[in-house]
């Protein structure tokens, strides 16, 4: 997608978004943020990724004829589209790559919620993949771990854990070279009401018996005893055990209770996508050797050529050339 047609109508060709959206996208997700925001790739990407979600939830729902992107497709059309991202087409497949391994290294926090008996504990199913994993993700730059547990829960099951959180209670895992914490919420009850206040994120959240995600492992992907894949679950169970078995629940066991998952909330309109959710494709491999282990997040660009003051500039000279909207995060 090295030359991309673009249009200067509001009309559609190909499906491919118009000019003045892509350039509404750009100037309110790229130009229009915090300098800190623009200080590499790979922060960059992460706007373009937001610019992303965007245009899918908001710009495709409203407008259908609009073609739905990958985000790699998506960030070449920003890139071919927008001045300050231009001069860097060249080196696309780089950059994007770049921001992959990024992504895999920064510290992922969320929460093991377990209901009244510790049998049970709410897990989520991404909205392209078909695994289930605890509600949970990345930190954001600067941002406490117990901090992105309490947004990432609250973001993906609607449940708000500020006030139920320990920090001294969670269960930590490194995959390869991420670190992922969850913390130990327990005793909710079953009844509870949950469902994502993002789109497109979670196609569905249930309570999963305990027992029916054996058997525990050190594997990234596993299937359940009853079949369900899950995603960096199995790492966990063997000190979530451990922890139960310290802990007594305040209800006893409900051996009446029907033995299989109980959905709380499902996606009305999600049609599952042939590609694999970022969350599943990220698959961290323990031990890969993608990357060199001395480079922290937000070091790898420094193996990159680009001249970020230039692009820094031209950011700037966009941003103050240009009248946005309000940022939207
Ligand atoms: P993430 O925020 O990259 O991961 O989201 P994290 O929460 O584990 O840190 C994981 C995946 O969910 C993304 O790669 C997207 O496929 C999808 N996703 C997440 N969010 C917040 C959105 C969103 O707002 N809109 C859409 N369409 N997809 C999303
Ligand atoms: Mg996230």
């Amino acid at each position: 997608m090295s030359s991309l047609h673009r249009s200067s109508s509001a009309t559609l060709k190909n499906g491919l978004p118009p000019q003045e959206l892509l350039d509404d996208l750009c100037s309110r997700f790229v130009l229009n943020v915090p300098k800190e925001d623009q200080q590499s790739f790979e922060r960059i990407l992460f706007l373009v990724e937001y610019a992303h979600w965007f245009y899918e939830d908001n710009s495709v729902e409203k407008n259908p004829s609009l073609k739905s992107f990958t985000l790699k497709e998506f960030t070449s059309l920003m890139f071919n589209s927008c001045d300050v991202l231009r001069p860097y087409v060249a080196h696309i497949d780089d950059i994007f790559k770049d921001f992959n391994s990024y992504k895999v290294r920064v510290p992922v926090t969320g929460a093991i919620i377990l209901d009244e008996t510790y049998e049970r504990c709410i897990l989520v199913k991404g909205w392209k993949g078909t695994s289930w994993s605890f509600p949970r993700g990345k930190k954001n730059k600067d941002e406490e771990d117990h901090a992105c547990a309490i947004r990432e829960v609250l973001e993906e099951t609607g449940f708000d854990i500020s006030n139920l959180l320990d920090m001294d209670e969670h269960i930590e895992v490194i995959f390869g070279q991420q670190r992922v914490r969850l913390y130990i919420i327990s005793s909710v009850k079953d009844d509870t009401a949950f469902a994502p206040l993002t789109k497109k994120e979670i196609s569905e959240i249930a309570w999963h018996r305990l027992d029916e995600l054996l058997p525990a492992s050190d594997d990234v992907i596993t299937r359940g005893i009853t079949g369900h894949k899950l995603y960096m679950v199995a790492p966990f169970l063997a000190s979530l055990k451990s922890w139960i078995s310290k802990h007594k629940p305040p209800i006893a066991p409900k051996p009446d209770r029907p033995p299989k998952g109980i959905c709380v909330w499902k996606a009305k309109n999600n049609s599952i996508g042939s590609s694999p959710t970022i969350a599943e494709s990220q698959s961290t491999k323990p031990g890969s050797d993608a990357q060199p282990h001395d480079t922290g997040p937000g070091m790898s660009l420094r193996n990159f050529r680009f001249d970020t003051h230039a692009i820094l500039r031209a950011m700037e000279a966009g941003f103050s050339s240009q009248k946005s909207d309000t940022v939207l995060s």
